[in-house]
C-alpha cells in the first residue's frame, strides 16, 4: 500500500494507483476531458493537472502514478489557475455554438467551462471549419475537435480499423481521417463509437429529425415506428427514468403522443430473423459440403461494412438473412400494409435504432426487397430522446400503452438480440426445437452470454456437436477471422456485434461520458427476457400468423424475395 495526503486527507491506496483514482477514492473528483479509463490516458487536455509538494511542474492526474508520502493538491491556486487557462485555449479553437450543438447539456467540455466560470472565450481567434458529404451518416467538425485523441484510441485499440490520425503541425495540429482520404472513402464502420467517446460535439451522426417531423406533419403519410431491441433498455436515460420505470409500454405512450400512427416492435421481426436465419443454418448443416464454414450472423450492418472492406474473402459465410430493421421494413410495405389495409405509397417506415451504421443500411439496395424503400428514415436513439424533450413529453409522467397489434408481439428471445451473445442464443433455442421438435430449456445455451470480447462454446443438439463463437468489438472480429483463416480455430457458426457488448453499447445510445453502459443495459435485456412469457422466437404468435396467411415457411421463394439478400456488393 501507498500512503499519501490529497487536500490534506490522509489515505492509503494500492501501489500502481493514479493521483486520478486516488482522489476519487478520497470523495475528489478531478476534472477531466480526454482521460477515458483504460482507453485513453494520455494526460493530452492538461485539464487534470495536480499540485505535488516538492515538484516543480503540475503532473496531469490520470496517468501519474501515486508514490509513497507525496503530498497533493488538487484546487491550488496555481492548479486552479492552470487549469482555466488550459480550458480557454481550448475554447480559443472551439466553435462554442452551444446553443445549436448535439452535445448541449451533455458536453464536458461545456460543463467545464460551466463550473470554472468562464464567461467569455478569450485567445479566440480561429474558427476552421472542416466538413463532408453530408449525406454520410457520420458527421465532424472539426472546429469543436478539442484534440483529446478518444477518437483516434476508440478506432484504434477497440475497433482496430485507424480512421484517424493526428494531422498537421503546431497551431494547426487536429485529428483528420488517416491518408487524407475523404470519410466516406475511408474504411469507416459506422459502429459511432468514436462518437459516443468524443467529450464534446465534434463528432455526430446525421440529424434526421426533420423527415420524421415532416412525415408526422403530412396527412397524406401514415406513419409506421419500430424501435429495437436495446432501444427500450436506454430510451429513458436522459429524462433520468430508474431502470424499472423505463419501459416499453411508456415509450409506446411517447411515440403515440408524438404523432405516430403504429408502433410496433422489432423484436416481432428479429423474431422472424431467427426463423429464417436458424432456418439456413440447418439447411447448410444438412450439405456440408457446398457451403463455406462457418456460417457468420448478419443483421449487424457495421460488422457488414467491416467484413466487405477488410475480409471480402468471408462474404460467402455470411447469412443470407437481412437483418431485423429491414426484415420489418419489407414486411411493412408488403404483408402489414395489406393486412391492414393501407396503401403501401403512403407508409413512411421509421427506425429507432440504438446504431448509427442503420442510417447507412437503410439506403443500401440490395437489402431493400418491397418494391419502395423498406425503412425510410432512421433515427438513433439519442435522436428519439430529442424528439420526446423537444416535444416537452415528461417521460416519468407517461401513462402505459399497449403496441399496436400485431406487429407488437416479441418473444424474450428477440430481445436478447441487443446483447453479445443473444443472437446466437436466440438461434440456437429455436434450431433445437426446428431439429427435435422439442424446446430445449430455454436458458441451455447461455455459455454464450457475458462481455468477453471473442466467447465459444459447443453445445450438442440431436447428437451433432456444434461449435459456435461470439465476438464483440471490431478489434475482437479481427482477431477471431484471422484465427478462422490461419486454421487456427474451427466453428460452425458465429455472431459479431460490431459494438463493444453488442448494440446495448452501440453508437446511437445516450451518451455518459467516461462509462460504458453495454453491460448494464445488456444485463436488463436478459432481465427482460427471463419474465417474458413466450422465450422462443418459433412462439411468437405473430411470427406463426405471418408464415400462415403470407409467406408459407421459412426459407419459401417469397421469404427469399423477401427477407434475404444476396451479399451485398
Ligand atoms: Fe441491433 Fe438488430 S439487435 S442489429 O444490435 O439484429 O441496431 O437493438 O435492432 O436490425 O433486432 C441494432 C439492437 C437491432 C437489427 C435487431
Ligand atoms: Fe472508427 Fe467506428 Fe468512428 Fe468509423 S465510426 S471512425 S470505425 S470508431
Amino acid at each position: 500500500m501507498v500512503n499519501l495526503r490529497i487536500n490534506g486527507i490522509a489515505l492509503s491506496v494500492q501501489e500502481g494507483t493514479t493521483i486520478m483514482n486516488a482522489a476519487h477514492s478520497a470523495g475528489i473528483d478531478i476534472p477531466h476531458l480526454c482521460y477515458w479509463e483504460g482507453l485513453n490516458e494520455i494526460g493530452a487536455c492538461r485539464i487534470c493537472v495536480v499540485e505535488v509538494a516538492g515538484m516543480d511542474k503540475l503532473l496531469s492526474a490520470c496517468n501519474t502514478e501515486v508514490k509513497e508520502g507525496m503530498e497533493i493538491l488538487t484546487n491550488s491556486p496555481r492548479v486552479r489557475l492552470s487549469r482555466k487557462t488550459n480550458v480557454q485555449l481550448i475554447l480559443s479553437e472551439h466553435d462554442c455554438q452551444c446553443a445549436t450543438c448535439t452535445r448541449s447539456g451533455n458536453c464536458a467540455l461545456q460543463t467545464i467551462a460551466k463550473n470554472l466560470g468562464i464567461a467569455n472565450p478569450i485567445y479566440k481567434d480561429i474558427t476552421e471549419k472542416f466538413r463532408w458529404n453530408r449525406h454520410f451518416p457520420l458527421i465532424r467538425n472539426s472546429s469543436k475537435c478539442i484534440k483529446c485523441m478518444r477518437c483516434i484510441q476508440v478506432c484504434d485499440d477497440i475497433q482496430d480499423l485507424h480512421v484517424w490520425e493526428m494531422v498537421g503541425t503546431a497551431q494547426r495540429t487536429s485529428v483528420g481521417v488517416r491518408n487524407g482520404v475523404r470519410m466516406d472513402e475511408a474504411r469507416c464502420s459506422l459502429c459511432g463509437q468514436c462518437i459516443t467517446h468524443c467529450p464534446v460535439g465534434a463528432l455526430r451522426e446525421r440529424n434526421d429529425m426533420d423527415e420524421v417531423l415532416d412525415a408526422l406533419a403530412d396527412p397524406d403519410k401514415i406513419t409506421m415506428v419500430q424501435f429495437a431491441p436495446a432501444v427500450r433498455v436506454a430510451w429513458g436515460e436522459k429524462a433520468g427514468l430508474h431502470r424499472v420505470e423505463q419501459t416499453t409500454g411508456k415509450l409506446v405512450a411517447a411515440l403515440k403522443q408524438i404523432g405516430f400512427d403504429y408502433v410496433f416492435d422489432t423484436v416481432y421481426s428479429a423474431d422472424m430473423t431467427i426463423m429464417e436465419e436458424g432456418s439456413e443454418l440447418i439447411k447448410r448443416m444438412g450439405d456440408k459440403e457446398k457451403y463455406s464454414w462457418p456460417m457468420f450472423t448478419s443483421c449487424c450492418s457495421g460488422w457488414l461494412r467491416f467484413v466487405k472492406s477488410e475480409f471480402p474473402c468471408f462474404l460467402p459465410n455470411l447469412s443470407t438473412a437481412k437483418s431485423p430493421q429491414q426484415m420489418f421494413g419489407a414486411l411493412a410495405k408488403t404483408y402489414m400494409a395489406e393486412k391492414l389495409g393501407i396503401d403501401p405509397a403512403r407508409i413512411v417506415s421509421v427506425s429507432l435504432m440504438p446504431c448509427t451504421a442503420k442510417k447507412y443500411e437503410a439506403d443500401v439496395e440490395q437489402v431493400n426487397g418491397s418494391g419502395f424503400k423498406d425503412v425510410d428514415i432512421v433515427l438513433t436513439t439519442r435522436e428519439l430522446d430529442n424528439l420526446i424533450l423537444a416535444d416537452g413529453i415528461n417521460a416519468g409522467e407517461l401513462k402505459e400503452m399497449p403496441f399496436d397489434s400485431f406487429f407488437g408481439e416479441g418473444t424474450g428471445a428477440g430481445v436478447i438480440f441487443g446483447a453479445t451473445g443473444g443472437v446466437m442464443e436466440a438461434a440456437l433455442r429455436s434450431a433445437y426445437f426446428l431439429i427435435t421438435k422439442e424446446n430445449p430449456p430455454a436458458d441451455a445455451f447461455k455459455n454464450v452470454r457475458g462481455m468477453n470480447g471473442w466467447k465459444e462454446a459447443t453445445f450438442t443438439v440431436a447428437g451433432t456437436h456444434m461449435k459456435v463463437a461470439v465476438a464483440n468489438g471490431l478489434g475482437n472480429a479481427r482477431r477471431l477471422l484471422n484465427a478462422i483463416k490461419a486454421g487456427a480455430v474451427e466453428y460452425d457458426f458465429v455472431e459479431i456485434m460490431a459494438c463493444p457488448g453488442g448494440c446495448a453499447g452501440g453508437g446511437g445510445q445516450p451518451i455518459h461520458d467516461g462509462r460504458e453502459m453495454a453491460e448494464i443495459r445488456g444485463g436488463e435485456l436478459y432481465n427482460i427476457d427471463s419474465t417474458l412469457p413466450r422465450r422462443f422466437s418459433h412462439e411468437n404468435p405473430t411470427v406463426q400468423l405471418t408464415y400462415r396467411e403470407y409467406l408459407g415457411e421459412p426459407l419459401s421463394r417469397r421469404a427469399h424475395q423477401l427477407l434475404h439478400t444476396e451479399v451485398e456488393g
